[in-house]
């Protein structure tokens, strides 16, 4: 069987000297490229294992080696939809310019997979729609490179295909200016209390695992009355800090099709872990996709609590997370490049499509 990966090659540069002519795009989801880039997706067959496979750098795919996702609607299918997106926590904050997207329609009893059709592309400088060909390989290109410390892809829709559940086989993010620092997580391995009854699942919601599997909740929590206005959690930080931002990571696929995501999402900070004082109160509204960042203006406390306050439609009722992030003040002041090697993405030969 043909393989394509995506070539590497290692070149030993010094940033501060580097000319900005030579400043070569770099996958910066790729592990080897980045260390602290997370995967952000919830594949709807196999294990929570299978999503490595969005970032290996194998552009082939396979049953065991794709993460599948259903979008929401479907054209000439029946599925349950949907799931609503995939993606990264960059880790740190890059330039990105470009995503190439790589789709695996083989390994299915009906026939070959659909492909994903309309798109959004969400990022901490906004949302870019684009609407892909129906093939394997695409490029998608923003329409000008912007500074995000995440992407997630947001499946809309999708072509016809004999199997509405659609392959990723891989999914690069061009940057060509290394990745600087961003603010630090302050819950990152900090003890979460589950709020209300009725959880299941085993995942550590602060450990910096992002994905998730709809059969495989060893790195979720899952709630099936989810429509309870009591549901949430606690983070205990371990000393008071001051936070900007949240990031959500969201099992977004259940067993009654996509689950419904977050919208309105309120944030209690205090120093008291009954929360009997509340320092501040900060009401965000999420987009309808399982990862994001969302800043909003600073509040300080050691306990946050965060609680549901309205969900997206969506087929299944539960509610399912995989991490809590929030993100402290200040900003790193530091904007330094962490790369010591940049490796450089080698196109594949194969003709690609670029849509812009
Ligand atoms: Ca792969
Ligand atoms: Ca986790």
């Amino acid at each position: 069987m043909l393989r394509r990966r995506l070539g590497v090659a290692a070149l030993v540069l010094t940033p501060l000297i580097l000319p900005t002519a030579l400043a070569t795009a770099a996958n910066v989801a790729s592990p080897a490229v980045n260390p602290a880039a997370r995967v952000a997706a919830t594949t709807v067959t196999g294990t929570v294992a299978a999503t490595d496979s969005l970032n290996d750098g194998s552009t082939a795919g396979s049953n065991s080696a794709a993460v599948f996702v259903v979008p929401t609607q479907i054209q000439g299918a029946q599925t349950r939809p949907g799931s609503r997106g995939f993606g990264y926590d960059l880790g740190g904050v890059a330039t990105v310019e470009s995503l190439d997207l790589f789709q695996y329609v083989g390994g299915s009893s009906r026939g070959a997979r659909a492909r994903l059709a309309d798109v959004v592309v969400h990022t901490a400088a906004g949302d870019f729609a684009a609407t892909l060909p129906d093939q394997d390989a695409v490029t998608i290109t923003l329409p000008t490179p912007v500074a995000t410390s995440w992407v997630t892809l947001e499946t809309n829709t999708q072509h016809d295909g004999a199997d509405p559940a659609i392959g990723i086989a891989e999914l690069g993010v061009s940057a060509s200016k290394g990745i600087s620092p961003r603010r630090a997580n302050v819950a990152l391995g900090r003890p979460v209390t589950l709020l209300g009854t009725g959880w299941s699942g085993t995942g550590d919601l602060t450990d910096n695992v992002l994905a998730g599997a709809t059969s495989d909740l060893s790195t979720s929590r899952v709630n099936a009355a989810g429509g309870a206005t009591s549901l949430g959690l606690d983070i205990d930080l371990g000393a008071s800090a001051t936070v900007n931002g949240l990031g959500l990571a969201e099992n977004d696929y259940g067993a009654s099709g996509g689950r419904r995501l977050a919208q309105g999402v309120r944030l209690l900070f205090s120093d008291d872990p009954t929360f009997a004082t509340v320092n501040g109160t900060r009401d965000l509204t999420l987009a309808n996709i399982p990862y994001q960042q969302v800043d909003f203006d600073p509040a300080a406390g050691r306990y946050v609590r965060l609680t549901l306050l309205s969900r997206y439609s969506n087929r299944d009722e539960s509610f399912g997370v995989t991490e809590v992030q929030l993100f402290a003040v200040p900003e790193p002041t530091a904007v330094a490049l962490v790369l010591p090697a940049l490796m450089l993405l080698r196109r594949t030969p194969r003709e690609r499509t670029r849509v812009h």
